[in-house]
């Protein structure tokens, strides 16, 4: 299925930087099973690449797909009494029908039943076969059918396959072979050669190690008395193509191997992004079939690792698969794509927890972004007539220069992090600007500007500065969560300009026109309810009698003891609201350093929004009490003050220098 796009460039390529092209390409998808967490994840992160690419300018081409054939595809057709095409064309629809969901935008859509991939794949073989790279013969193994190939001795553990757990059937029959080990010694100089071929490291490592022993042929038939659902060879009908002769070939057939000058302009670009279970494939077989295709092989190799379920192996017997369509429905497009690019360390194992996808969003994406983007924007319509300022670039402060200087460097690193596909890392350097924004403002508090008409000119630039930052951070967000990005775009008046924009057109400090409208529109991300169970209990009704007894006798002193049980700590304050009904009361949510709620009796001294960013002192382990219907777990500390007229005054105690969220007070 053809869903190409032209036009990818943004405006002003060309000339000053040469095209770039990628080639980006998810594994094609068994459709023995529905899509879950796993094949979300490898088609989120090679979307996000793509789009990454695409706004470095580059012509990007993408591919994802179905796996149709094989034993597999055959028995799970058979338990179904349906015939293999008619439960592949259902299970591989349920896949193509996913990944909009995900706002993950194919180019192309490759199933391994298209006829043109079964021709391509015929064709391939028999050139093969002409070289005299295929062969004939008996073959003994150790076969597992969850792997579909035979494997060595070495690769079990206790006598089972480490991935399915079974242990491997012997087999002994004749078939056909394709001559992988004479390309053993060059691909040992090419992995050598060329460091990113393979990464991360750790799989570079096991690929070389594993190349450190002899290298057996490739085994790439199965006999037609055994299995009929399959590509028939072109030289022998009585056997069908092994799979991963058959499936890996769909990586040249969706560009038009061999004629088609899409196949000339992306092969040379091209990357696959995998998961750890499927390395030796494609690490091994895929470039010795290329090198005796007479191809060049691919550019570059991704592979991450598993994701796991509350530490546990996702399982249909156990009952945790997690359903990308299900978590799209409940937390949004945008928050699932953040969640597991920002929780997953590529290469490694994460582990998925409804609780920890909630916590992300609640922390990072509600408090840390929408709230600073909800106040710049509300301080832009309050003070500036809801239009992009006109900053002052005479009166630039030290704390403005380091503003810049955070955002251009977060920009340069945030390019090298994805293009090295360490995602998490560049999230890291986009949070890290975020904080420092939130930060500005309290430090250069516009509505204190905003109260004498000799501070105008500053607290102009004070909210272009916000609004510029913001910008670049839509920008680099736009291949994460291209949603939010558009929405913070055109909130910022940018409708349009943003998808056109590549880092090298829009990547530049001071580019937002002064005078241009803004609109606030809806919440970014509104903050999601924790799960019941995570609530602190109820606290007891008297508190304060028990308190007085506690009381210690004599002069009023405490023992040092008595004074080491309360847990004085600092804690930043992450978001605060008015409590509706209440005059007096703030709701506070504060890092200190995991998240917490505490009600403060300060709403007559401050502005909510002028909060949020500072670091404030908390008793931390008060017994949580229930106020005007939220849970307060702690107190914030303030200095009572009466002024000449009676009046008192709450100022909210700190500490002089910025220091750690969660800081022991002592
Ligand atoms: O292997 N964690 O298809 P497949 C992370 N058809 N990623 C996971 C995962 C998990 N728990 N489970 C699956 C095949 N994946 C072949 C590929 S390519 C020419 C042929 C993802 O349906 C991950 O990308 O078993 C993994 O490599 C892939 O799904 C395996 O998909």
């Amino acid at each position: 299925m053809e869903i190409r796009r032209t036009g990818t460039q943004g405006p002003g390529q060309g000339k000053k930087r040469r095209i770039m092209t990628t080639y980006i390409t998810t594994p094609i998808y068994y459709v023995n099973a529905l899509p879950h967490l796993g094949h979300a994840y490898t088609t989120i992160v090679t979307d996000t690449y793509c789009r990454f690419r695409r706004l470095c300018g580059d012509d990007v081409r993408f591919q994802t797909g179905t796996d149709e054939h094989g034993e597999k595809i055959a028995q799970a057709a058979e338990a179904e009494g349906v015939s293999p095409r008619e439960y592949a064309d259902r299970i591989s629809e349920e896949f193509r029908r996913t990944w909009p969901l995900l706002a993950v935008e194919p180019d192309h859509f490759i199933r391994t039943t298209d006829p043109v991939h079964v021709r391509t794949v015929q064709d391939i073989l028999r050139r093969v076969h002409d070289q005299g790279d295929i062969y004939f013969s008996e073959y003994t193994g150790l076969y597992c059918q969850g792997c579909e190939r035979f494997l060595t001795e070495k690769e079990l553990v206790g006598g089972k396959c480490p991935d399915h757990l079974q242990a491997p059937r012997e087999i002994s029959e004749q078939n056909y072979f394709f001559r992988m080990s004479r390309y053993q010694g060059w691909l040992i100089d090419h992995i050598r050669e060329n460091p990113e071929f393979i990464t991360p490291e750790r799989y570079r490592n096991e690929v070389l190690s594993f190349l450190g022993e002899p290298l057996e042929d490739l085994c790439i038939s199965r006999p037609k008395a055994r299995l009929t659902w399959g590509i028939p060879l072109p030289f022998d009908d009585n056997f069908v193509t092994y799979v991963w002769f058959d499936a890996l070939i769909n990586y040249l057939t969706g560009i038009g191997y061999p004629d088609d000058p899409d196949f000339r302009r992306y092969w040379k670009a091209a990357e696959h992004v995998i998961a750890k279970d499927i390395l030796k494939p494609h690490a091994i077989y895929w470039p010795t079939m290329l090198k005796a295709m007479g191809l060049q092989p691919y550019r570059r190799l991704h592979v991450h690792g598993y994701w796991n379920v509350e530490e546990t192996k996702m399982s249909k017997s156990i009952g945790n698969v997690v359903r990308p369509g299900e978590l799209v429905e409940r937390y949004g497009a945008d928050t699932v794509r953040y969640f597991v690019l920002r929780e997953m360390s590529f290469g490694l194992d994460a582990s998925f927890s409804t609780e920890a996808v909630i916590e992300r969003r609640n922390s990072d994406l509600a408090n840390d972004l929408g709230n600073l983007f909800a106040r710049s924007l509300t301080m832009i319509g309050k003070y500036a007539d809801g239009k992009i300022p006109e900053p002052d670039h005479l009166i630039l402060t030290e704390a403005d220069r380091e503003l810049i200087g955070a955002v251009e460097e977060m920009t340069a690193r945030y390019q090298e992090y994805m293009n090295d596909f360490q995602f998490q890392r560049a999230l890291r350097e986009i949070w890290k600007v975020i904080s420092m924004m939130n930060r500005f403002i309290v430090t250069n508090a516009p509505w204190e500007l905003a109260k004498s008409p000799g501070h105008y000119s500053r607290l102009m630039t004070v909210l272009y500065f916000l609004a510029e930052s913001l910008r670049f951070i839509a920008l680099v967000l736009q291949p994460v969560m291209p949603a939010a990005a558009a929405k913070m775009a055109a909130a910022l008046g940018l409708t349009g300009e943003m998808e056109a924009a590549t880092l090298s057109t829009a990547g530049k400090w001071g580019l937002l026109r002064p005078g241009t409208l803004i609109s606030q529109g809806e919440q970014l991300f509104p903050r999601l309810d924790k799960a019941k169970k995570a609530e602190p209990p109820p606290r007891p009704q008297k508190q304060d009698g028990g308190k007085k007894k506690a009381a210690p006798p004599g002069k009023g002193l405490i023992s040092f003891d008595q004074f080491g049980q309360i847990d004085l700590r600092v804690a930043e304050v992450t978001a605060a609201e008015k409590i509706a009904g209440s005059e007096k009361l703030l709701k506070l949510t504060v890092k200190a350093p995991e998240e917490r709620v505490i009600v403060a009796g300060i709403a007559k001294h401050y502005e909510p929004e002028e909060l949020v960013g500072r670091l404030a002192l908390i008793v931390a382990n008060l017994q949580p009490a229930r106020i005007m219907g939220v849970t307060s777990q702690g107190m914030v500390l303030a200095a009572r003050e009466t002024d000449e007229n009676g009046n008192e005054h709450l100022v909210l105690a700190s500490v002089a220098d910025r220091v750690r969220a969660g800081g022991k007070i002592s």
